[in-house]
């Protein structure tokens, strides 16, 4: 049974920035899965798509890993000889529990190292397959360009780079439409509002989300000759990019 997530289920005095700690740890799978829109779908397709785009003897990387569903998804897929899978993540708490579940699962051979670190100091080479699901959004605005630079130059030819994200409509009417019906999905998923208010404002600056174009324009300027949104539900929306 998934913990139940009621971090902000009572008012609280004041609204701290939104932290990958102990206590977000404890409800995660329960949050993400009720807060993110085709969550459990993204993480089933991710892993088919490494599976068609991991090369032998390379790395396949899961950035921003948390309790590593991208990374068990990949290893349960992935058939291709000699890959490994390097997951990164910069939550000591994360890392602790993600170590934990993944001594659980025996479905698969692939290596899996488990690394604490910040993905902006972390080395990327010999990819084929990179996974940023629903991590970039967290990185602050000025590194993205740099970060999608070096995964482009740690990818081998024919890698791809998977970016999932909360993204940002240009236009008011259409935002506030993805708004309302992400907000509608979270009620229905049992937030009350008072939950998914304190929760918008914890993750006001901690989450910056941006437009599909904006993406597109920086993974073409880092060198990739090939994006496509493979996937969007309201303003969750998923690129996948070619080297
Ligand atoms: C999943 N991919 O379940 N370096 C490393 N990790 C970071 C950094 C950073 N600079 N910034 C944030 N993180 C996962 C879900 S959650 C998304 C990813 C969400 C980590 C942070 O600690 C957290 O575990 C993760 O990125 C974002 O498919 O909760 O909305």
């Amino acid at each position: 049974m998934r913990k139940p997530d009621a971090i902000y289920a009572s008012p609280l005095d004041e609204i701290i920035d939104f932290r990958f700690d102990e206590r977000v740890v404890d409800v995660f799978p329960d949050m993400i899965q009720r807060s993110v829109p085709g969550y459990g779908m993204l993480i089933s397709a991710i892993g088919i798509l490494a599976a068609n785009y991991a090369q032998p003897d390379s790395h396949c990387y899961d950035l921003g890993c948390s309790l590593g569903a991208v990374t068990m998804s990949m290893r349960q897929q992935i058939q291709q000889k000699n890959c490994d899978i390097i997951a990164v993540d910069n939550s000591p708490e994360m890392i602790a529990r993600g170590q934990q579940l993944l001594n659980l699962d025996s479905r698969s051979e692939i290596p899996v190292s488990l690394q604490c670190a910040t993905i902006q100091d972390s080395d990327i080479s010999n990819a084929s397959v990179v996974v940023l699901n629903f991590t970039l959004q967290f990185i602050p605005l000025v590194d993205r360009l740099n970060l999608i630079e070096k995964i482009y130059t740690g990818l081998k030819p024919g890698g791809v780079l998977i970016l999932s994200e909360k993204i940002a409509l240009e236009q008011d009417d259409k935002q506030a439409f993805h708004i309302d019906a992400h907000h509608s999905f979270k009620r229905a998923n049992g937030y009350s509002d008072l939950e998914i208010s304190q929760k918008r404002s914890a993750l006001e600056n901690v989450l910056i989300p941006e437009t599909i174009a904006t993406h597109q324009q920086r993974l073409k300027q880092a060198g990739f000759h090939f994006t496509e949104m493979w996937f969007q539900c309201f303003n969750f929306a998923s690129l996948i990019a070619i080297k």
